[in-house]
């Protein structure tokens, strides 16, 4: 499947963010501005783990002659730090090829600027060249978003290892001070926060879109700091458990699920995006405190299976963006628009967490049936396409093979099907794209140890 996703992208679109696999030509989106080869960045390392190294080698030139960062762009800072910063270090810790440290650091300093504001609270969107910084003009009262802000920390704190220079690793543990300081309602985090003044903006609440990979990056941050990051770990179990308390649900069908939070009130819904919530509370049952009973493990395994009902009660089996649970009905999208499907790698995710720690069979069983549904659906002659609508009869192509299908889709699925011990837990730290960091030990920090 990676090397059919990877040729035709090669083939068609070479050098472009993404491949357009039904119309067969390159395609970008506003995410990346001008940036270049988001799928180059992105597949390195997966082709490097299946041993595809001539496939590495083209991808290593195309980098070294063509990644560029000095372009009148604007850029989604998020995006690009989980994309081609966490790309490049993978690459870097996996082959060892300087090219790719010095690229990391390289584009580490063109996101620096994006820190400008009075709280030092990112923007999410910069221009490269000039430095001036924004955010999106949707969000709530010119907000920055948690699952963006929130999402720096595991590359940043690699880029001051690998630099020598502190001030990557200060700004993100900046952003920690200013969470520290704020009254959380509920004990939650909403998912805007003005950069400005200090304050929330609207009280939502979601471990999906706009929330989830801030709570992913608390666990991870400590993981990563061969568990001396006290912080993160305090910061990621209390957040686990106001959700738990405040939002995680059981349907009448008996589906676990994690609704929305919007000033107080549910909203019955659980996003494609929320499912890697059931990989995120696996990796970090085991060091939960006074969990005796093996409850966050149980919890972990009922997500994985009420993600797994998304895909089966749909047509295609694979699964709608989002799912609802009311008006009558489990798991199922009603909206129009809620009922596509990106090759989003969430739900494989976590069956690959959770084949890991308990190897049920059952995990690689799904994962195999959601090949077969990718094979069947996705599949069309120059690549794989995202499809409109999962419950239609037969796809309608979005013509998008995102840069993630390869980054961590076929990614995690290849680490289902393998040994516990390819890029193991215990050494290694996927980031929110799926890019392996390695767990930074006592020895390896030297005098960046107090950064931890
Ligand atoms: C990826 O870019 C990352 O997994 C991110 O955390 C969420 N969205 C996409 C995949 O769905």
């Amino acid at each position: 499947m990676m090397q059919f996703a990877w040729d035709n992208y090669k083939h068609y679109a070479w050098g472009s963010n993404e491949l357009r696999p039904v119309s067969k030509q390159g395609h970008s989106s506003n995410l990346f501005g001008s940036l270049k080869g988001a799928t180059i960045v992105d597949a390195l390392d997966t082709l490097y783990i299946m041993e595809m190294y001539d496939e590495f080698e083209a991808a290593t030139e195309w980098v070294e002659k063509n990644l560029d960062f000095n372009m009148n762009a604007e850029i989604s800072v998020f995006e690009v730090n989980i994309r081609f910063v966490g790309g490049l270090l993978s690459a870097y810790y996996l082959s060892g090829k300087e090219v790719f440290r010095r690229k990391a650091i390289e584009l580490g300093e063109k996101l620096l600027p994006a820190f400008k504001t009075p709280t030092g609270i990112p923007w999410a969107l910069l221009n490269l060249k000039s430095g001036i910084g924004r955010n999106w003009p949707w969000a709530s009262g010119g907000s920055s978003i948690l699952a963006e802000y929130g999402t720096l920390h595991l590359e940043f704190m690699h880029l001051s290892r690998l630099s020598g220079k502190p001030v990557f690793a200060e700004k993100v543990m900046n952003i920690r001070k200013v969470l520290n300081r704020l009254d959380k309602p509920q004990g939650l985090y909403p998912n805007y926060l003005n950069p400005n003044s200090g304050q929330w903006g609207q009280h939502h609440v979601s471990v999906g879109g706009l929330g989830d990979s801030f709570y992913e990056y608390l666990l991870k941050a400590w993981l990563m700091s061969d568990k001396r990051d006290e912080e993160g770990k305090k910061l990621y179990y209390d957040a686990l458990k106001a959700i738990e308390t405040n939002l995680i649900r059981k349907s009448s069908g008996g589906l676990t699920y994690i609704a929305e939070w919007k000033g107080g009130l549910l909203e019955h819904k659980m996003g494609h995006l929320t499912c890697f919530a059931g990989g995120m509370i696996a990796l970090g049952a085991d060091g939960a405190p006074d969990d005796k009973t093996g409850h966050q493990m149980e919890l972990a395994a009922e997500i994985a299976r009420t993600c797994h009902e998304s895909y089966a009660r749909t047509n295609l089996k694979l699964g709608p963006e989002a799912f609802r649970f009311d008006g009558g009905v489990e798991a199922i999208a009603t909206r129009q628009n809620e009922k596509y499907f990106i090759l989003r790698p969430e739900v494989i995710e976590t069956y690959m967490y959770m084949w890991r720690f308990t190897h049920d069979p059952k995990y690689r069983q799904w994962g195999w049936e959601a090949v077969q549904a990718l094979e069947q659906h996705c599949r069309v002659e120059g690549g794989y396409s995202g499809v409109r609508d999962v419950y239609a009869s037969s796809p309608n192509h979005d013509d998008v093979q995102q840069s993630f299908y390869l980054a961590e889709t076929l990614k995690y699925l290849y680490l289902l099907f393998s040994d516990d011990d390819h890029l193991s837990f215990e050494h290694w730290v996927f980031n929110t794209e799926a890019h392996p960091l390695p767990v930074i030990n006592h020895t390896a920090v030297n005098s960046y140890h107090v950064l931890f």
